[in-house]
């Protein structure tokens, strides 16, 4: 039975690559750092299969310990302070975190076991303000946001471990996925949570920033198998994960309210406090490389991902139970 260590696995996408692994016959270790309330929430329901452990990025002793007891066959970097906005009143912790800490556990594997292979999550926030449309694997970086500069620098010491030691690091460039499990703060959720909360007479205003800018929206689920597809390979390379097709906020906002039998119109307000100091305007990725290599493609459809978002954000709150 192979082991998978998982950092970040009470995040949206660890619990998503979590209850995968297992389905793929793995041994699950997560490594979740210490807080004052336990928030295992999104892992709740798969806690007596997985092996928990304390640990965290900003300390690398923590992570050698880790490595040292549990042996894993593979590694998936999933932890980051990984909300844009939050970058820029926290830069330094945003850095700390999301960019040396992947030297601290890259240089951790090289110490205890340079076979592991290694998975980064990188993202299409390093294309920034995009320089070719669509994005691709060779496309160059300009990252908008101290969390998009931290993630470059995550990109790189991924490849020049791979390039420098001869290890199997793969880094996924991830474009926005999303599901019932994301995030409050992100836009997506913040809208499918707020659409269902209108629509049960919870409220009626939702407060938002640019509506403009456009992503490539796929579902969480989906890009999760990618990234297990990429540690398979027999060499590691750099892949972009992505739909191929981009949608703006206001788009969102249509699907969203739209399958609630709302008009966005009449709730949303546009606030300052949600601009960001860069934006990025516009995304969307070239997942052909992916397509040819991994046989990996999209399953999920942005008009169904929305509707799966407002009616899990509906049931929830029917059901009474805390956000995920
Ligand atoms: P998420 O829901 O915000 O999860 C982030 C995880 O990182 C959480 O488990 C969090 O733990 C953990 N973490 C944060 N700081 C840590 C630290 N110092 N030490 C240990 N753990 C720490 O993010 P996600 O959406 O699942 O994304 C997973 C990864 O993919 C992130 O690296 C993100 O930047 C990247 N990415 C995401 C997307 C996307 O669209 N979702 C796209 C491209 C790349 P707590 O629960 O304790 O906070
Ligand atoms: O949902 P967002 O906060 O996601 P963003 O900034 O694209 O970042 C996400 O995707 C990245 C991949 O490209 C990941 F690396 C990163 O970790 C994260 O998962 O914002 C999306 C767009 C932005 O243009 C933002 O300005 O929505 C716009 N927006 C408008 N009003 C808002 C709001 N974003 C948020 N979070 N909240 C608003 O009220």
């Amino acid at each position: 039975m192979p082991t998978a260590l998982i950092t970040g696995i009470t995040g949206q996408d660890g619990s998503y690559l979590a209850e995968f692994l297992l389905t793929q016959g793995y041994k699950v270790v997560g490594m979740v750092r210490r807080t004052s309330t336990v928030n295992f929430h999104r892992i709740t329901h798969i806690q007596d299969k997985i092996s928990l452990v304390s640990g965290d990025m900003l300390d690398q002793i923590s992570l050698l310990n880790i490595l040292e007891e549990h042996r894993p066959d593979e590694v998936y970097n999933l932890a980051a302070q990984s909300f844009v906005q939050t970058s820029w009143p926290q830069p330094v912790f945003t850095g700390e975190a999301t960019a040396l800490g992947v030297t601290r556990i890259l240089d951790a594997i090289r110490l205890v076991d340079p076979t592991i292979r290694f998975y980064q999550a990188s993202s299409s926030e390093m294309f920034g303000k995009v320089k070719e449309v669509p994005q691709r694997e060779v496309t160059p970086f300009y990252p908008r946001s101290p969390y998009g500069v931290a993630k470059v620098y995550g990109h790189w010491i991924t490849v020049n471990y791979r390039e420098s030691y001869n290890m199997h690091c793969t880094s996924g460039i991830l474009f926005n996925h999303e599901s019932p499990r994301r995030g409050l703060e992100f836009v997506t959720r913040k809208i499918t949570h707020e659409v269902a909360r209108i629509k049960l007479g919870l409220s009626n205003e939702l407060r938002l920033g640019n509506l403009d800018s456009r992503r490539d929206w796929g579902f969480a689920g989906d890009y999760v198998k990618a990234m297990w597809l990429m540690l398979q390979r027999g060499t590691p390379e750099d892949y972009v994960i992505a739909t191929g097709e981009t949608y703006s906020v206001n788009d969102f906002l249509n699907e969203a309210f739209g399958h609630a039998g709302l008009d966005w119109h009449d709730y949303v307000v546009q606030d300052q406090r949600f601009m960001r100091p860069a934006e990025v305007d516009l995304l969307v990725g070239d997942p052909s490389k992916a397509g040819a290599d991994l046989g990996w493609e999209p399953t999920v459809t942005f008009k169904e991902l929305v509707q799966m978002m407002v009616d899990a954000d509906i049931e929830m709150l029917q059901n009474g139970q805390i956000p995920m």
